[in-house]
């Protein structure tokens, strides 16, 4: 049975967390917190309990939970229309295609439904791309990733993955993919001319999962460069890093460079419900053709006006520089504490995409029960492959949550570290 808090009244938890492990699949193993409701930067459990979210459900409420105008918006569309397939024309989708291609730069977006559709409609453009205007040879076409990275659950996704947990048991993989070591330029530029039928490289600008691993200075740049000397798609899954998280439009504006192919999702809707897309120019979205790619639910009425709703937020209210100015904050401070604080090993990130990586071994329980010590103080936050704890709070966070916030972590490590 699941382990609980020793919060004074868990009933109300306990009964929830009861009915997930009686009557739900066990694919994952939470925090023992029962969220009841989220405002801003803050969730409150069922007991009542506040919480400062500093995960944002993984970088996609990054608007803060429940933004009041991305709320309306998608009440006020939700009383209108909120599906017609896409076997009509609707009055939402063009609008928001347009707001989309012009706020990124591209001349057409294919909108899906999760972060791993995006992907996989990245894969399937690069493969037509492939055929009909690199001139591959038809199903010879091969992708390549960077070990360490995630771009979902499919069996497409998982066929890139490094990490045993990811694909254990799942096997048989999908052909057609080369791996090679995140932030190598040598690597990359070995494989893309060794083999002429690469088509695509998809690379996360800064990697989520692995432990929010920066790539150096210029990494994005030389990718770039590398896919336009060897006529290689660059795809850049910026499910994570995009709109506003590192402190930029995009990650890869911290370098001025554009992929052939984005892939955004997450907080594209705000965390209100599943959004994500393709961005490509003509040359590489044309080569899809009627009936060729789509879904149900991919670019439907409510997903578009709350589309249209998050960026507007994003935009009015800066989000992605006030994210560069407390991800500025809470790294100083994090680098003050780790003087005084030997479990701190490095502190890393991007605008309010961070990570402490603690000084111990990736099997030791110390990152998890650090955020549980840090969940008893009120606040969230979980560890990423081990000894790594990323801290991504919503980007609508103010310098005094962030002063509060932080003295939490100060607290639970320093008492920690003094156990030691
Ligand atoms: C889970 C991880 C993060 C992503 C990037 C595509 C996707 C993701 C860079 C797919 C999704 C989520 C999935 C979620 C937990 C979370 C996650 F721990 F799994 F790896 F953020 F780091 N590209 N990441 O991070 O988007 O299909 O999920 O909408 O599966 O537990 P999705």
């Amino acid at each position: 049975m699941p382990n609980y808090t020793d919060t004074p009244d868990i009933s109300a938890s306990k009964h929830a967390i009861d009915l997930e492990y009686r009557f739900g699949a066990h694919n994952y193993k939470p925090m023992p917190v029962v969220i009841e409701r989220g405002s801003g930067v803050f969730l409150w459990d069922v007991e009542g309990k506040q919480y400062f979210d500093f995960l944002s459900a993984y970088s996609a409420v990054s608007q803060g939970h429940c933004h009041p105008k991305i709320v309306q918006a998608m009440i006020e569309q939700a009383q209108k229309l909120t599906l017609t397939s896409r076997a009509f024309y609707n009055d939402r989708l063009g609008e928001c295609e347009q707001f989309l291609c012009e706020y990124f730069g591209y001349d057409k977006v294919l909108m899906m439904n999760s972060g791993v559709e995006g992907g996989e409609t990245a894969l399937k453009l690069t493969r037509k791309w492939a055929y009909k205007v690199k001139g591959i040879e038809p199903g010879k076409a091969k992708t390549v990733y960077a070990a360490g990275n995630f771009w979902g659950r499919t069996l497409a996704a998982i066929s890139s993955s490094t990490d045993p947990s990811s694909t254990n048991d799942y096997g048989p993989f999908l052909p057609g993919y080369e791996i090679i070591p995140y932030n190598d330029l040598g690597a990359l530029e070995n494989v893309l001319k060794s083999d002429p039928n690469i088509a695509g490289f998809m690379v996360e600008p800064i990697q989520g999962e692995a432990g929010v691993v920066v790539p150096d200075e210029g990494y994005l740049k030389g990718v770039r460069d590398l896919c336009t000397k060897y006529n290689v798609l660059f795809i850049a899954d910026e499910v994570q890093t995009g709109i506003g998280r590192t402190g930029k439009r995009l990650a890869c504006d911290w370098e001025g460079v554009k992929p052939d192919i984005l892939v955004l999702g997450k907080a594209l809707s705000g965390g209100t419900m599943p959004v994500s897309a393709a961005f490509a120019d003509d040359e590489i979205m044309l080569t899809i053709a009627p009936g060729e790619h789509g879904s149900t639910y991919g670019g439907n009425p409510l997903a578009c006006a709350v589309t249209i709703a998050a960026l507007e937020v994003v935009q009015d209210e800066k989000l992605a520089e006030n994210a560069e100015k407390m991800g500025q904050t809470f790294r100083r401070k994090m680098q003050e504490l780790q003087k005084q604080c030997s479990l701190i090993e490095s502190v890393r990130g991007k605008g309010l995409l961070n990570a402490i990586v603690i000084n111990d071994s990736e099997d030791s329980s110390t990152a998890m029960d650090l955020c549980y010590k840090m969940m008893e103080k009120g606040l969230l936050c979980k560890p990423t492959h081990g000894n790594k704890i990323r801290f991504a709070p919503p980007l609508v966070i103010n310098e005094q949550q962030m002063d509060v916030a932080c003295r939490i972590i100060e607290e639970v490590f320093i008492e920690m570290n003094g156990n030691l």
